[in-house]
């Protein structure tokens, strides 16, 4: 009796043509629909795992890799890792992947029409439409932001807020942007974009887009004090995580008119919506879509599937996972 093959635990349903790739060196425990699995039920499911497939909905730390003795590997399907706690996964030796690239200029898209979206009122224009306001064509409906030659705003230039970047060339935006740390010169030049302090990247902006990583130290990044500090015309887009962003303060910023709109695809506790967001008419809310094109969805799987098989040490990358997160 062989007890050889790695057990493997796919925590969601993802694509079954893709997931079928592992079934050729690992036993799979597929997840038949969407769980929103408890720590418990996610401690108990890596018990036996030597690796895991996993999403954004999927919290693993500490605490659920306790007793999961044999684990040597966690594929993330997601650029964002937030999730998982990686410094307690490397401290076990457990290697950490997650899918940058493949999701980038999908996002990019998103994220710039979501910005478009809040500055021109569309959802807003078309709930009211759907509801039977529109009663005769007047001069001062809906009226937006401009958004060709306004100036963008980009806090956390990666590889989506240069994709957001090379966008706005084509709507002669102005391009500011804000990053841990600046971009090489060449890099700025391509995506015309000048480098300016979180002050002035608030101050100046016309529509601001978030999309840096979640880190504790960036909770409530956006919160009352940085909201006043911008623009009452201006808009806020957050294609990156909710909790970037103090709901409450931008609920008070769009209600009060301090703020004319926003465009939010990510929620501090989703899915669950702030029902004070929901609340608001000049707001753009969609459910954590920016990266799902079908080609894109499917491309992140695949580069899941290819980093947990790798990690453990098959196909054609064995020990060398295309997107494994360096240790610190
Ligand atoms: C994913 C995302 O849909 O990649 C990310 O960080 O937020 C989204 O593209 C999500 O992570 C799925 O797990």
């Amino acid at each position: 009796m062989s007890d050889a093959r790695p057990k493997i635990w796919v925590s969601q349903p993802l694509f079954d043509d893709i997931v079928a790739r592992l079934d050729e060196y690992f036993d799979v425990a597929a997840t038949p629909d969407i769980s929103d699995h408890a720590p418990e039920a996610i401690a108990a499911a890596l018990r036996d795992a030597d690796g895991a497939l996993v999403t954004l909905n999927d919290r693993i730390g500490a605490a659920e890799i306790a007793g999961a003795t044999r684990l040597r590997a966690i594929a993330n399907v997601g650029v964002g890792y937030n999730n998982l706690d990686v410094a307690a996964l490397h401290a076990r030796g457990i290697v950490v992947a997650n899918t940058p690239d493949v999701l980038t200029e999908t996002t990019a898209d998103f994220g710039f029409a979501l910005m478009l979206a809040a500055a021109r009122r569309i959802t807003e224009a078309e709930h009211w439409l759907r509801a039977g306001h529109w009663q005769g064509w007047g001069f001062h409906k809906m009226l937006g932001a401009e958004v060709h030659g306004s100036t963008l705003g980009i806090l956390g230039m990666g590889r989506i807020g240069q994709g957001i970047a090379r966008r706005a060339a084509g709507f002669g935006m102005r391009v500011l942007y804000h990053n841990r740390s600046r971009l090489p010169e060449a890099v700025e030049r391509e995506c015309r974009a000048r480098y300016v302090d979180r002050d002035a990247l608030l101050a100046q902006s016309d529509h601001l887009v978030l999309v840096l990583p979640y880190v504790p130290a960036n909770h409530h990044l956006i919160d009352a004090a940085a909201l006043a500090a911008m623009k009452p015309t201006a808009t806020l887009t957050n294609i990156a995580r909710g909790g970037l962003v103090d709901e409450d303060a931008l609920a008070d910023a769009l209600q009060s008119g301090r703020l004319a709109a926003a465009g939010l695809d990510v929620f501090e506790g989703e899915p669950v919506v702030n029902p004070r967001l929901l609340a608001c008419r000049n707001v753009v809310l969609t459910p954590h879509i920016a990266s799902g094109s079908l080609p894109t969805r499917r491309a992140m799987v695949a580069l899941a599937v290819d980093n947990l098989v790798a990690a453990l040490g098959y196909g054609p990358n064995a020990g060398k996972p295309p997107s494994a997160i360096a240790p610190k």
